[in-house]
């Protein structure tokens, strides 16, 4: 069996404290992808700056940081036939006003700053924020019971 694709998904401090985390974890499970780690942590400042290494240089990245870090944020591994890309379809666009409805951005957000949740951008990405994030430990293989209709025939 092929490694299926894996992506990292991080439901911010202000989706966790505005109480989403049910309705955004619901919205991946009814998609029909599966979870392979799951954790709530307060993320330190060094995991932060790692997480945003690209935006090191951006005016925002100081912003970013302090927010990120300044609670519970539910980390998530999903798995499943092109997860990267349909998760950051479900998310919506980075500016929640431009995000079409439907999508969790659309629905739940209206703050850029405060967007509610990351979804890695791509399968290198995807690789580095999952190892980032979680020990290989932590990420569970395991093979739902209705597998043959989670993947293209
Ligand atoms: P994340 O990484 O949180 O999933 O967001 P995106 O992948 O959708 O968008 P991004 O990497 O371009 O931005 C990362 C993070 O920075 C915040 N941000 C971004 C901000 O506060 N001001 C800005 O001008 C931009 C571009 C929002 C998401």
């Amino acid at each position: 069996m092929m490694a299926a694709e894996r992506t990292f998904i991080a439901i911010k401090p202000d989706g966790v404290q505005r109480g989403l985390v049910g309705e955004i974890l619901g919205r991946f499970e009814r998609k029909g992808f599966k979870l392979v780690a799951l954790k709530q942590l307060t993320p330190t400042r060094e995991l932060a700056e790692k997480h945003y290494g690209v935006h090191r240089e951006r005016p925002f990245f100081e912003g970013l940081v302090a927010f990120i870090t300044s609670g519970p944020v539910v980390a998530m591994v999903w798995e499943g036939d092109g997860v990267i890309a349909s998760a950051r379809k479900l998310i919506g666009a980075t500016k929640p006003l431009d995000a079409e409805p439907g999508t969790i951005r659309g629905d739940l957000a209206v703050n850029i700053g405060r967007n509610v949740i990351h979804g890695s951008d791509g399968c290198e990405t995807a690789a580095f924020e999952i190892g980032l994030w979680f020990n290989s430990t932590e990420l569970n293989n395991w093979q739902p019971s209705d597998y043959v209709w989670r993947v293209e025939s």
